[in-house]
């Protein structure tokens, strides 16, 4: 911590670790506020899937759509105004398409398969697709190789994407596992962000499926145990905005709520941000010995995300310079 305040606000280096919708609305209001420099998102892969032989990237085109403006945000994935015309030709073709793949985001699968297949990492192509789409940050995916998350359920073992679209996230899960059980490695960049690292921030996203891939890779856990670390809950009311999280909670025997993701974190985040609704759980979150503050943290458009994201920078340099910004 002497080190930090030794630096001043502009010397700060953040990492953002990001899955799915949430985490890209706060990586968005992060690099609306931190510089290239400043900030690095690493994103999710373990929703990896390949479609018709292309290699699919759902939460880092979260990211990247966000950032770049070219996200719908009805859906929360994919690109705004596609069509789906590819869609239809396939099925008529009688090829199995649950799996809704837009005619414009095919665009970006085809290009990064293309890149990869020249050789070029997934960490490359990734920084590629950002340049194009005019995106300055780094956004790093969490590992140049496969880590598929795979759930153990009531209805087998299932890929995520199988459990997410296909199943509706309806399977019951028992247990939720990477790789077969083989442990992956971070890519050489993501290391050297959180070496570098002043403050890691858990972006709101689900912490089984978002986040818990990339703790699980070798050495972040650790690693991160000896960063600042802050974090955001996905679930607000004991509800999450989008997605299975709340279901998770509950059948891994957890009440949901943002204490329950406190306490998920408490090895390694000590300050912790739950939503203005949730004053109620400060309390116990604060006996979890970690900091604890309630901010907005619906964020529908840059205007909030911009205010959610400026309210954590400020509370991180308060708490560990005693110094206002
Ligand atoms: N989510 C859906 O609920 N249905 C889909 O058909 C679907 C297609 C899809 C295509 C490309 C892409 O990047 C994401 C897509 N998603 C779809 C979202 C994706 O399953 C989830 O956002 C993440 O994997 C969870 O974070």
């Amino acid at each position: 911590m002497n080190e930090i305040k030794r630096k001043s606000a502009d010397q700060l280096n953040y990492v953002a670790l990001a899955g799915g919708v949430g985490g890209a609305k706060l990586a968005h209001g992060l690099a609306a506020l931190l510089p290239p420099e400043q900030l690095t998102i690493v994103v999710n892969t373990g929703d990896d899937m390949q479609y018709m032989g292309l290699q699919v990237c759902p939460d880092v085109d979260t990211v990247l759509y966000t950032l770049s403006g070219w996200a719908n945000t009805q859906s929360g994935w994919g690109v705004a105004g596609d069509t789906f015309n590819n869609l239809g030709a396939l099925a008529a073709l009688d090829v199995d398409h649950w799996f809704r793949i837009g005619d414009k985001d095919l665009a970006t699968h085809m290009l990064r398969t293309l890149l990869l297949e020249s050789g070029l990492t997934l960490t490359q192509v990734t920084a590629e697709l950002a340049r194009r789409m005019g995106i300055a940050h780094p956004i790093l995916p969490m590992s140049d190789a496969p880590y598929p998350t795979l759930l153990e359920t009531n209805q087998g073992v299932l890929d995520f994407q199988v459990y997410f679209v296909k199943n509706h996230c309806e399977p019951v899960i028992k247990r939720i596992f990477w790789n077969d059980g083989k442990e992956g490695q971070a890519s050489p960049q993501v290391m050297l962000a959180l070496n570098e690292a002043d403050c890691v921030i858990l972006c709101p996203s689900n912490p089984f499926v978002s986040i818990d891939p990339i703790l699980s890779l070798k050495g972040v856990r650790d690693l991160l145990r000896e960063r600042f670390c802050m974090a955001l809950s996905p679930i607000i009311q004991g509800k999450a905005l989008k997605g299975p999280a709340a279901k998770m909670f509950s059948e891994l025997g957890v009440v949901p709520s943002a204490h329950a993701v406190a306490d998920y974190y408490k090895d390694f985040v000590s300050l912790f941000f739950v939503d203005e609704l949730d004053q109620a759980e400060m309390a116990a979150i604060a006996e979890l010995d970690m900091a604890v503050e309630a901010i907005p943290s619906i964020m529908p458009t840059l205007k909030e995300r911009k205010q959610t994201a400026s309210l954590m920078l400020d509370s991180f340099f308060q708490h560990f310079t005693g110094v206002s910004t």
